[in-house]
């Protein structure tokens, strides 16, 4: 019986000759050439340790990141020292395993080199036996600078890589396997950091032991599917090895018998799971995960255990010609889905900071906000196991760049081979993971090379040019395709994301696009309508964080916009010029710089919301959404959705609204007046959508109520014509606009509309009767007001958070309640609310 089976196999897990210790403590550090050891933190990193002893400022303050350029110039010392018993010293193999190493490393143990590193996103093995000594040993690890250690690399080159986004004079970054990101971009500081910014462990065992162990769906039947197993094994002697896989605490056993000669062995077996649920990303069915456990044994003896997850789930990126041109859409589980989600950077600078509690966070911003997909972009880190076991987790697919972006990179065969290392460590590492879609070879670097001018730009030769794009050619058409098919054949790879480029409007009708009409080119939102591609994967706009949270890194004499410590944090040189000029195409200009950074906001949230609606009614010749960008790594004006500090901007909430199943999109600015009705539910409804037309000031002018079928997935258009014809007797300037679509549950879906741009609306005083209710750590606020208030904000002066709204148009005469949610009650009690509202940003 399985049950039994497994019982017997947890017992047997006594026996267990695999030991492995975390080297987490007593770590030191010091500037190379100092003397005094200082206390570090691993995992970490230099610049985290500096601040912690106080030796250098909070680097996101003010203009702080100016006077820390010099710490990527510097070599770093890390060392610690551990105990080992003699009874750990009779195993027969002793390897010191690193996770992560940023980025040129020396490593020492008992003063022998064991180790040399060079790629950040690399795991590091090193057979340490011989050096290791009963009590104490030291385990030193010296960083050198990777600004000095390339520079005569890149001297020898003899032209300069295009990395625009790097923010110092020398383009080094090309050169290094570090995250791009570190070096500067567009909405990033330049920190480089040096240190050990993933575990270390030292592993012992005598025999064997797994390295990697991954179960992959290989196939779906009507009653379940098939899955490969797929175990790398390390044997020191020869002889019979047997894997026990368990699936599902007990419900599926399986054991696989093989001979092995001392060396590295992987070891695949498919398993047929009988009766399994798919796992589906999130609103479409549950993310259904099973339990793995996995046992290596040897001569009746476990010697080794790993666990994990599994979900029984294909997903397929289908380019294929149809009669519009070529599709691009993904299929889960044999059926296409519409893709909604954003784009991802790493959470901080500092890579230490962001902990279990912030990742987890991150999933829940992103499922609240109804997505079902986000993208790993090519200029950040591969993400940590925790990120993909909570996509797994949260049912959120998770399209996976490899670390290239937005510049050519060199070629040579040292480099390739560090690469080609690379991309293995990190298939093996990510492939068992159900949410891993697709593979991407990197960020706009296609695009960059063909249409955006580089050539002329950085002046580059014949000779120049074919060794970059030949150099290209080889990473991302060969190599790296080559390797996601050898090791992770089941999955799709893209060589690079766009595959077409926005000026290409021929081909909108083939591929994903990155559209930045809107922003870069200073198009206006209602191109976001017509510029529609099969799939669109990144696009934008820029907004400020609010007042609350620039607190947090400016004084008040900061507060302009223009002030060298708001435009340190801006990292687009022509970024605050960009919102300013669509800020006054849609509203009056801001009375000071708090309306200024909130206005910014509302804006951001109606640009995107124009986009998302407009991807998802040209449903299914457009099947995907992801906007850029959903969080920020530091404190900066930037196209994110969520500040540094967590906060949602407008942006959030009004993504959540776009991406909500069912979806109404309002066209009345056109000669036909017309409602979509857009449902991504898997099944059918029965709907029905209201739509009414009142004055600002509270009085209803007109109302009409229809009933409709709606296909599973499906689309529907409903005529507004006789809205359009009640409207036409008034002055569009009085005016506001309700749609609601409500199913058999209620309301699905609530959205206010206006006919004429915010500046020229007669917006009446706002006059909003605030009540409040705390209970702990709660507190809910009802809010109501007789005219219509456009934007209302709340905030709760000095106490981060997110209200479970914000940011809406309060109805006339509707209480609204909204809940606030902290850790723990407010220690000095709960602040007043405060409230602005676009009236609010009028002078007068
Ligand atoms: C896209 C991204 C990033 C960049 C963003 C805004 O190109 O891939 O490189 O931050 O645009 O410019």
């Amino acid at each position: 019986m399985p049950h039994t089976n497994y019982q017997q196999q947890m017992a047997s897990a006594a026996t267990i000759r695999v030991e492995r210790t975390p080297l987490l403590q007593n770590w030191a550090f010091r500037k190379a050439g100092d003397t005094d050891w200082l206390p570090a933190q691993v995992p970490g990193n230099n610049f985290s340790d500096l601040l912690r002893q106080g030796l250098i400022p909070d680097p996101f303050y003010r203009t702080n990141e100016k006077e820390l350029q010099w710490i990527e110039k510097e070599d770093w010392v890390y060392q610690t020292t551990f105990e080992i018993d003699d009874r750990r010293l009779d195993l027969d193999q002793h390897l010191m395993v690193f996770h992560g190493l940023d980025t040129y490393a020396d490593v020492f143990l008992n003063g022998q080199l064991i180790l040399t590193a060079q790629n950040m996103f690399l795991g590091y093995e090193a057979e340490v036996g011989p050096m290791l000594r009963p009590g104490a040993n030291e385990l030193r690890i010296r960083f050198r600078s990777p600004i000095r250690e390339v520079q005569a690399k890149a001297e020898a080159v003899g032209f300069t890589y295009p990395a625009g986004n790097d923010h110092a004079e020398e383009k080094l970054s090309v050169f290094t396997r570090k995250a791009p990101y570190h070096y500067g971009w567009d909405w990033g500081p330049r920190f480089v950091t040096s240190g050990v910014w993933r575990p270390v462990e030292l592993i012992s065992f005598d025999t064997a032991r797994m390295k990697t162990a991954n179960l992959v769906t290989q196939s779906l039947t009507e009653t379940g599917g098939v899955a490969r197993a797929e175990v790398t094994v390390a044997a020191t002697i020869a002889g019979a090895y047997t894997l026990a896989l368990n699936v599902g605490q007990g419900r599926w056993v399986f054991e696989h018998t093989v001979q092995l000669q001392p060396g590295e062995h992987t070891i695949a077996f498919d398993v047929a799971l009988q009766g399994a649920d798919y796992w589906w990303p999130r609103s479409w069915g549950a993310p259904v995960l099973y339990d793995l456990n996995w046992q290596l044994k040897h001569a009746d003896e476990t010697i080794d255990q790993k666990t994990g997850r599994f979900g029984l789930c294909t997903i397929q990126l289908i380019r294929e010609a149809d009669e519009e041109g070529c599709s691009f859409h993904l299929e889960v589980n044999g059926q296409a889905l519409f893709a909604k989600g954003a784009n991802y950077i790493p959470q901080d600078s500092f890579l230490d900071r962001p902990t279990e509690a912030h990742y987890r966070q991150v999933f829940e911003d992103m499922a609240a906000a109804n997505m079902n997909m986000v993208r790993i972009w090519g200029g950040g880190i591969y993400e940590s196991d925790l990120f993909y076991d909570l996509a797994d987790e949260y049912g959120i697919m998770v399209w996976q760049d490899f670390m290239f972006a937005c510049t050519m990179y060199p070629g040579d065969p040292d480099f390739l081979d560090n690469i080609r290392a690379e991309a293995i460590y990190n298939i093996h590492r990510l492939k068992g993971h159900p949410s891993l879609a697709l593979w991407c070879g990197n960020n706009e670097i296609a695009v960059g090379w063909q249409h955006w001018g580089w050539q002329k730009e950085y002046g580059y030769n014949e000779a120049d040019c074919k060794l970059m794009a030949d150099d290209y050619e080889r990473l991302f058409e060969a190599v790296l395709p080559e390797l996601v098919a050898e090791h992770d054949p089941t999955r799709n790879y893209l060589p690079s994301s766009p595959v077409y480029d926005y000026s290409d409007h021929d081909n909108y009708d083939k591929g994903d696009v990155h559209y930045w009409g809107v922003w870069h080119e200073e198009a206006p939102f209602s191109t976001y309508k017509w510029a529609v591609p099969r799939f669109m994967s990144e696009y934008g706009f820029q907004s400020f964080p609010l007042l609350d949270s620039v607190r947090r890194y400016a004084e008040p004499e900061d507060w302009s916009i223009e002030s060298p410590v708001m435009q340190l944090h801006q990292k687009h040189p022509r970024g605050n010029g960009i919102i300013r000029k669509y800020l006054l195409q849609h509203y009056r200009e801001p009375k000071d710089f708090e309306t200024f950074l909130y206005l910014s906001q509302l804006l951001q949230a109606e640009g995107i919301r124009i986009a998302i609606e407009a991807h998802r009614k040209a449903k299914p010749f457009c099947m995907g959404t992801l906007y850029w960008q959903l969080n920020d790594c530091w404190p900066v004006a930037s196209w994110s959705g969520i500040d540094y500090y967590g906060q949602w901007k407008a942006l959030h909430y009004a993504v959540r609204q776009a991406f909500s199943p069912l979806l109404v999109v309002l066209e009345t600015d056109e000669e036909d007046w017309s409602a979509t009705i857009v449902s991504d539910e898997p099944e059918d409804k029965r709907l029905r959508l209201s739509t009414g037309l009142y004055r600002l000031s509270g009085e209803r002018l007109w109302l009409e109520e229809k009933s409709l079928n709606m296909p599973a997935n499906g689309k529907a258009l409903v005529g507004l014509e006789e809205l359009k014809t009640a409207a036409a007797d008034y002055d569009a300037a009085d005016l506001w606009i309700r749609v609601q679509l409500s199913d058999s549950e209620g309301v699905a879906y609530d959205q206010t509309a206006y006919l004429v741009p915010a500046r020229d609306l007669h917006l009446p005083v706002p006059k909003v009767k605030v009540s409040t209710e705390a209970n702990g750590a709660q507190l809910s606020v009802t809010l109501q007001s007789s005219v219509l208030v456009m934007g209302l904000y709340l905030s709760l002066e000095g106490l981060p958070g997110n209200f479970s709204d914000n940011f809406f148009d309060l109805c006339p005469g509707e209480p609204k309640t909204l809940e606030l949610t902290l850790s723990e009650p407010p220690e000095q009690g709960w602040p007043p609310v405060r409230l602005l509202s676009v009236y609010d940003s009028y002078t007068e």
